[in-house]
């Protein structure tokens, strides 16, 4: 057994294997808020980070990035079609996500993401010192716990989910529901962005296993089980720190003067994801054209849409999709040189992007359904001079965070063309009231304050250096 006391399970490791200039191949820290976050506690307790290293076969050797010891798991090319891109992404990812498109069910997909699923659990049972913490991340492993939980017993674990948990109706659809529930029953706290996410998973627990659910606990076995939510959030000051370099700055001006000098910018920046509502949003803004409400080259839109699970069939439906509606909008309304709709199928490195949010005068963040929505946070984050507009779906997790802003339903056309249409013209003094008071929760709200809590609800002493080494916690 090794001596890791602090333990991360996640689908995927913080890296991507990338061959640098002289041939061989190294490891590149895959950018997100959530290792920036877990980095402070994984170092100050020799900490391992479990996941796939992102290549099917057998698992590089164990090694170490950043005094964090990372921990491969293999999966075959059979496991990665099966476990990831079927039951996690194809199965489960539409379901919870209010099965805004439908949902494919496989049997053989339900028995590779078991197996899978054993293996995490397997590894981390290994790996795990006497009574360590273990926190299992999202919907790919919502097995491990009760999995861990009979190989290791004297193990405090906790789960969170960052995709929102349907309600009991859709939940019931799903074979080995049984299975699933009580694999996240095996944990000690079960994390969800938005309280309404615990409050299914707790009826579920009363309807599928007739329990008795009091507040944010239920008793399984004399074991109490919390559930309850711990809204994600950015590394806002780096995000700050990168908005407000000259670099970024610069970088903002010439995409505008690149863009034509429009009056209006209109953003917008998510995974290719039938769940993002970019189709709404490109239908929303082609309606306005046509009606005259926004004008080409007045008004223009860039949208990133970032290449996303592109082996899964919905993903290249959509991607057809996206690409035909940007084709029509610039063939109706464009102008030689002067398109109405930008379409980037890329990746940024964060000043490209930080630069883009601060181009842009209008950000739409449309999504029929999002468990958080980090964009719209960076958008928020990254208005320095506090100009922007932000429009955010009512069906986003950060909405119940984010109070301030343009709030649309995406499944209304019309509120929808609207919400485009109030924020571009809202007067500057409305815009920027709304900004610094998002800013400012943002500030206090960072990533590191929701890994604090929910650490310290899974019982991780609150004043413990694991924390924040030098640094005190944030005051209310
Ligand atoms: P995602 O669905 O991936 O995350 P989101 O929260 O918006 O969605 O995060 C996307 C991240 O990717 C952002 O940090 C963004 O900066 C980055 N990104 C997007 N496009 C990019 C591009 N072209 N180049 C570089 N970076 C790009 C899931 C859930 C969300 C939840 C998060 C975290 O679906 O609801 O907020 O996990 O819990």
């Amino acid at each position: 057994m090794s001596n890791a006391s602090f333990i991360v399970v996640a689908n995927r490791l913080p890296v991507d294997s990338v061959v640098d200039d002289e041939g061989n191949r190294t490891w590149r820290r895959s950018p997100g808020g959530l290792v920036t976050a877990l980095e402070p506690v994984l170092q100050a307790n020799q900490g391992t980070w479990i996941g796939w290293a992102g290549r099917p076969g057998a698992a590089p050797e164990p090694f170490e990035a950043d005094g964090i010891k990372l921990l491969p798991v293999e999966l075959s090319a059979d496991e990665v079609a099966r476990y990831y891109e079927g039951f996690s992404n194809a199965s489960l990812w539409p379901l919870y996500h209010d099965a805004v498109e439908p949902r494919v069910f496989k049997r053989s997909w339900w028995k590779s993401y078991h197996d899978v699923n054993a293996r995490f659990a397997e590894v981390c049972a290994a790996e795990a010192a006497p009574g360590a913490v273990v926190w299992i991340q999202d919907y790919q492993l919502q097995l491990v716990p009760a999995m861990l939980r009979e190989r290791r017993p004297d193990l405090r674990i906790g789960f969170f989910l960052h995709i929102p948990f349907p309600p009991v109706e859709l939940f019931m659809q799903l074979p080995h529901r049984m299975e699933i529930l009580k694999g996240l029953l095996g944990a000690d706290l079960v994390g969800f962005q938005r309280p309404l996410a615990a409050q299914n998973f707790l009826a579920l627990t009363r309807h599928l296993l007739g329990y008795r659910p009091r507040g944010h606990y239920v008793t399984v076995d004399d074991r109490l089980v919390r559930a309850d939510a711990f809204p994600i959030s950015i590394d806002t000051a780096t995000n700050e720190d990168v908005a407000g370099t000259e670099r970024v700055r610069q970088r903002a001006k010439e995409i505008r003067t690149e863009l034509g000098e429009p009056e209006t910018v209109i953003l917008g920046v998510d995974r290719l994801d039938y769940t993002k509502g970019i189709e709404q949003r490109l239908k929303a803004f082609r309606e306005l054209l046509e009606d005259g409400r926004f004008e080409v080259p007045r008004t223009v839109m860039v949208q990133v849409a970032t290449p996303s699970r592109e082996r899964v069939e919905q993903y290249r439906r959509l991607r057809d999709k996206v690409e035909r509606e940007v084709g029509r909008i610039n063939g109706e309304y464009g102008q030689v040189g002067l398109p109405a709709v930008h379409y980037l199928h890329q990746s940024f490195d964060r000043y490209e992007l930080a630069a883009l949010y601060q181009a842009a005068d209008v950000m739409a963040v449309t999504p029929l359904r999002d468990g958080m929505n980090l964009v719209a946070k960076e958008y928020v984050a990254s208005q320095v001079d506090n100009r922007g507009a932000l429009v955010l779906s009512e069906f986003a997790g950060a909405a119940g965070d984010l109070r301030q802003a343009f709030l649309v339903n995406p499944h209304d056309l019309t509120g929808l063309k609207d919400g485009f249409v109030t924020a571009a013209n809202a007067p500057l003094d409305d815009k920027m009231k709304r900004m610094r008071a998002m800013r400012r929760y943002l500030r206090k709200h960072d990533v590191s304050r929701w890994a604090r809590s929910f650490l310290t609800a899974l019982g991780v002493p609150e004043r413990s250096a694991a924390y924040n080494p030098g640094s005190p916690p944030a005051a209310d």
